[in-house]
């Protein structure tokens, strides 16, 4: 094991930083980037965002590209293609994007295209609004030359079927312990630029129409390119109520590291609610612009998967509240 390793390491789970073990003195060594970090055990989104980022593409694109691995992964039941449907049977997609600039694009509710992400795009770049729903945004797709499909695989509608047999239809947050590897994905790229996107099919037999966080600008996902970039996963109502990537990001430009950020944010989720708190996951990530990345999580068994100059595609293993 060399020494850069040796020192990326010892930073521990909770702060993986590439100045870990450097004197903090005027002294720092370039910075870490392009860099590029996920949600969960996304290794497979991380290399096609790497592809592009080595290249000194846009982080922008990297993420994109990034998010639209799982979205076409029928393995992957929380995103795109084979994601668990709504109680009604229906597969239905969030999304949303943001770019350098502040830019951003959002769909919601969307059924029968499974990359979301890429219709959020080109909400943001083509549209002068920044979230569409449904049938409106299905009939943008369309116009964008999207093509609709059908998303429920036959082990997604089998799982249903199963869930029905014995759950009186109601929509539960034990759900979420089914499908919990929604990706949220944000980079740095070469130029010092900072992007992000999220995608998911959201909650496990939610009630039709349902929206979690992720779309939601702030809530799943934000950037800011002064300070660092946001997202997050679990219980998407929990993250909406206290905006949670928006707050991540503030707490950066307060000066805490993204981990310390996470971390603070998850102990706001616990304060407000500790009973619920214990029930439930809520995990955040965070970047900021000098490339240190972090996470934090209400339950153990949360990982981050980071891809830099210093460590392809490594999955750590991020601290929780509880466990
Ligand atoms: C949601 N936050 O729809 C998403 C679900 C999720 O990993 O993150 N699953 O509430």
């Amino acid at each position: 094991m060399n020494a850069t390793r040796r020192k990326f390491l010892k930073a521990g789970a909770a702060v993986a930083s590439a100045f870990a073990g450097w004197p903090a003195v005027a002294q720092r060594p370039a910075p870490l980037r392009p860099v590029v970090i996920s949600t969960w055990n996304n290794s497979k989104a991380n290399t096609a965002a790497w592809a592009i980022l080595s290249q000194n593409g846009r982080a922008l694109d990297a993420v994109e590209a990034g998010a639209r691995i799982p979205e076409a992964d029928p393995n992957d039941n929380s995103v795109g293609y084979g994601g668990l449907p709504d109680r009604e049977g229906r597969v239905t997609l969030d999304a949303c994007i943001m770019d350098e600039k502040g830019n951003c694009g959002a769909v919601v509710f969307v059924q029968g295209f499974k990359h979301v992400i890429s219709i959020a795009r080109a909400v943001m770049e083509k549209t002068p609004h920044v979230m569409l729903a449904g049938l409106g945004a299905e009939q943008f797709a369309l116009t964008q030359g999207f093509k609709k499909e059908n998303l429920l695989t036959k082990e997604s509608e089998q799982a249903w079927k199963e869930w029905l047999k014995t759950s009186k239809y109601k929509p539960s947050m034990k759900d979420f312990n089914l499908n919990h590897d929604t990706i949220g994905i944000v980079a740095l790229d070469a130029s010092g630029n900072l992007s992000g996107a999220c995608t998911t099919s959201g909650m496990a037999y939610k009630m039709h129409g349902r929206i979690g966080d992720s779309p939601i600008i702030g809530a799943g996902l934000f950037v800011d390119n002064e300070i660092g970039a946001a997202a997050a996963t679990g219980v998407g109502e929990e993250v909406i109520k206290m905006v949670g990537s928006h707050l991540v990001v503030e707490l950066m430009r307060q000066g805490k590291n993204p981990a310390e950020a996470c971390r603070a944010a998850v102990e706001r989720i616990v304060r407000r609610d500790p009973a619920k708190a214990k029930e439930i996951q809520v995990g955040f990530i965070a970047l900021n612009k000098a490339g240190e990345f972090g996470g934090y999580s209400l339950q153990g068994g949360f990982t981050l998967t980071a891809s830099s100059a210093h460590q392809q595609h490594e999955s750590i293993r991020i601290q929780s509240h509880f466990s």
